[in-house]
């Protein structure tokens, strides 16, 4: 047999593009959270996973690539059950993808939104080539194999028919849970507020931004957009913060100074986890 060929050259094999839709997804999907996982199950079941989380199609060249990015901090048990869910449904879908955990250093007030900044540029110091982004919170896992982990031309909602909200959507402009951007749509709103600090609003500002910019919202149908939370209490130091309606009535003005432009954090640590790339980072506290 011919030896595998890492890069081009003129026995490197050439693939084809991958199909638009792929074939061997399953559609609806059985999703609970009730058995243990433990990671090392994950990690046995995902063999074609690279250090870090990075995974290639072996018989097609996709078209993007990938950064999903996940705003974290102690939901250790969460992570295994959307690593151990999520890894077989991007696999099918023909994705070249790289999972990054963005972990919050600390326990002041968390910032979900400046975590999704700081994931955008760690992942793009990573690998150059991303060109989409899906930012996923924790706790979300698709019911749907055919609600395709990818960008398009206009910023894509994923996470519209949440079994919370009774499979539908809370309200017409609800832009949370899990989204995804393309580069250039990333950067023309300026990226993703840095000053939200606890829960709540942050997605709203986002969904501004987006309008503000003159782009519409991508959905897909409600009858593949399902997902399942997992339940959850409240976390610590992640209150809801009161300025939040005060401040989704000033993106506009916000949107030009707060963003991808000016966020400013340090990396702590960059550790490359067998099924996802683990970056703790300190992003300072609200003033
Ligand atoms: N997150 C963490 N750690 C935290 C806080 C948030 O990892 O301490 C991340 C995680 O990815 C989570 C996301 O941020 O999925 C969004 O935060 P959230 O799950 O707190 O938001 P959600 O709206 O819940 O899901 C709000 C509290 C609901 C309490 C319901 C009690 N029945
Ligand atoms: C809105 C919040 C959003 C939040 C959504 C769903 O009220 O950030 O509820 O919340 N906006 C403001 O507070 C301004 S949930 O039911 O998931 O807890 O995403």
């Amino acid at each position: 047999p011919e030896a595998p060929s890492a890069g081009p050259g003129p026995t490197a094999p050439v693939l084809p593009p991958c199909p638009d839709s792929p074939p061997g997804l399953v559609g609806r999907l059985l999703i609970e959270f009730t058995s243990p996982m433990p990671l090392e199950r994950v990690q046995r079941e995902n063999p074609g996973v690279l250090l870090g989380g990075r995974y290639t199609p072996p018989d097609c060249t996709p078209a993007q690539t990938v950064a999903v990015i996940i705003p974290f901090r102690h939901r250790e048990h969460h992570l295994r059950y959307w690593l151990h869910y999520l890894h077989p449904i991007l696999r099918r879908q023909r994705l070249r993808y790289g999972i990054y955990v963005i972990n919050q250093h600390g326990e002041d007030t968390f910032n979900r939104a400046k975590l999704l900044n700081v994931g955008f540029l760690e992942a793009l110091k990573e690998d150059s080539t991303y060109n989409c982004f899906i930012f996923s919170d924790v706790d979300l896992v698709p019911m749907d194999d055919r609600n395709l982990y990818r960008c398009g031309d206009q910023p894509r909602h994923f996470a519209i028919a949440m079994d919370k909200f009774g499979f539908r959507l809370p309200y017409a402009g609800y832009f949370g849970g899990v989204s995804g951007l393309n580069k250039s749509q990333f950067l023309r709103i300026n990226g993703f507020p840095n000053e939200y600090w606890g829960w709540g609003g942050e997605d709203d500002d986002i969904f501004n931004r987006i309008s503000l910019a003159g782009m519409k919202i991508s959905r897909p149908d409600i009858r593949i957009g399902r997902y399942r939370m997992i339940k959850h209490d409240r976390d610590k130091h992640n209150e809801p913060n009161p300025q939040r309606f005060t401040k989704i009535q000033n993106t506009k003005l916000t949107m030009k100074r707060d963003g991808i432009g000016s966020v400013r954090y340090q990396v702590l640590e960059v550790s490359r986890q067998p099924l996802f790339t683990n970056i703790t980072v300190d992003i300072g506290r609200p003033p």
